[in-house]
């Protein structure tokens, strides 16, 4: 538990203001398990990285697999209690060291720490309280969460038949985003923008995309973070029309776009940013032209995203602008469809997951993070881009996170004019 200052953590008052927020939704006799989750077996005695459950994260404080929360109502008392696996001088001794007791409790602000192996007895006598009411996350389905049920169906059955789901109530409280994970954000954002100006530094024709994507992941290691929000998408020429674009083996090309969408992960907090560059560093007169309609369309997203508004109606907004904005610069006839160029969505919303959990049906409402980002894709003209940034709905609209990332085109160019002389 070093102060490292690159590796940030959030406040333990924002986990205990978030246990006492699901609280205030459970009714008296409620009992909510929670899981951290534990990663599946990759080969002989290796398993993939593990990744936090989102919502126990939220809720707990703690990052390592394993782990349990239960959180107790009853008439008259709210209680978390946390349980962690016993200290295991072999697992350290390969794996590295687990939090102790001790340790969890000042991480969390949990009180109530307890040892793994005392789960199914103090479920045992949690069970036999009268009119308690189950509550599991159903998002979870991992290894441990599963262990969990079964360990329920065996011994209270009738409990679990009955148990509820906490996922929408998660969802509902982790969709609106608090001042210390905006802060968070910030800090994401800001060494997301180092890493961007790494990557323009090197792009330039010739250059493979690995090396590209490599000037990103470095930079981000150099400040502690070692893990993306996301695997970083640096994607030249065809490859651009490849939303998700995971091989970036390809040599960039004179004339090429690259794309790029990538996000640092900090203290929990993902960003998530995309640009599109000129190879050569000169956009030609249609792929400027394009940067233009993607940016208007960023410029209505950002109009429309108020409280009262939805993801659907900015999605919509941004299509009509798109569909007038081809049509002007002649790169689209009246008769063709604006779907069969905007392929993806404008927004998502954003936080502990990149993909944060949401109801997309849901009002935008004060706190939401989202991203914006149009996509305008032309394979018959050979261009396609997206241009993406962070915003938070305010009391009267939204405010841009990272609008200190270079974004308009012609500051792309200066910086890239610059970074060559
Ligand atoms: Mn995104």
């Amino acid at each position: 538990m070093t102060a490292d200052p690159n590796r940030p953590r959030l406040p333990v008052s924002y986990f205990a203001a978030n246990r006492n927020n699901l609280f205030n939704c459970l009714g008296e006799e409620s009992l909510a398990i929670l899981t951290s989750g534990r990663a599946p077996h990759r080969t002989a005695d290796e398993d993939y990285p593990h990744w936090t459950n989102r919502s126990f994260f939220y809720l707990a404080g703690l990052d390592q697999a394993d782990a349990v929360l239960a959180l107790h109502k009853t008439q008259s008392e709210s209680r978390a209690v946390l349980f962690i696996p016993e200290t295991d001088p072999m697992y350290e001794r390969w794996r590295g060291h687990r939090a102790t007791p001790e340790e969890a409790g000042l991480l969390t602000g949990i009180a109530e720490v307890r040892l793994l192996s005392g789960l199914p007895e103090w479920l045992d006598s949690q069970a036999q309280r009268p009119g308690l009411n189950l509550w599991l996350d159903e998002s979870a389905r991992d290894g441990q969460a599963a262990e969990l049920k079964q360990q329920l169906a065996e011994r209270h059955g009738g409990l679990l038949a009955r148990a509820q789901n906490l996922e929408p109530l998660l969802v509902q409280l982790r969709m609106i985003k608090r001042e210390d994970e905006l802060a968070m954000l910030d800090r994401a954002i800001a060494l997301t923008d180092r890493g961007i100006r790494a990557m323009l530094r090197r792009l330039e024709p010739g250059q493979m995309e690995y090396e590209v994507w490599a000037e990103f992941d470095h930079a981000l290691a150099k400040e502690g973070c070692l893990n993306p929000a996301f695997a970083s998408i640096v994607a030249s020429g065809k490859n651009i029309f490849c939303l998700h674009y995971m091989q970036p083996y390809d040599r960039i090309q004179d004339g090429d776009l690259v794309q790029v969408d990538v996000g640092a992960w900090v203290g929990g907090l993902c960003a998530d940013i995309s640009r599109v560059f000129p190879a050569n560093g000169r956009f030609t007169a249609s792929q400027a032209a394009l940067y233009e309609v993607v940016r208007q369309c960023q410029e209505t997203a950002f109009a429309t995203i108020q409280p009262g508004s939805t993801l659907a109606a900015v999605n919509e907004a941004c299509r009509q602008t798109a569909r007038r904005g081809l049509l002007d610069a002649g790169l689209m006839q009246p008769d063709e469809a604006i779907t069969d160029y905007f392929w993806h969505n404008v927004s998502h919303h954003l936080g502990l997951d990149v993909h944060d959990v949401a109801n997309r049906e849901a009002l935008l409402q004060p706190g939401m993070v989202l991203t914006v980002e149009p996509g305008i894709y032309m394979p018959a003209r050979k261009m396609g881009m997206r241009i993406e940034d962070d915003v938070v709905v305010t009391k009267d609209g939204c405010r841009v996170l990272s609008r200190q990332i270079l974004r308009e085109a012609a500051e792309i160019e200066a910086l890239m004019a610059e970074a060559r002389r």
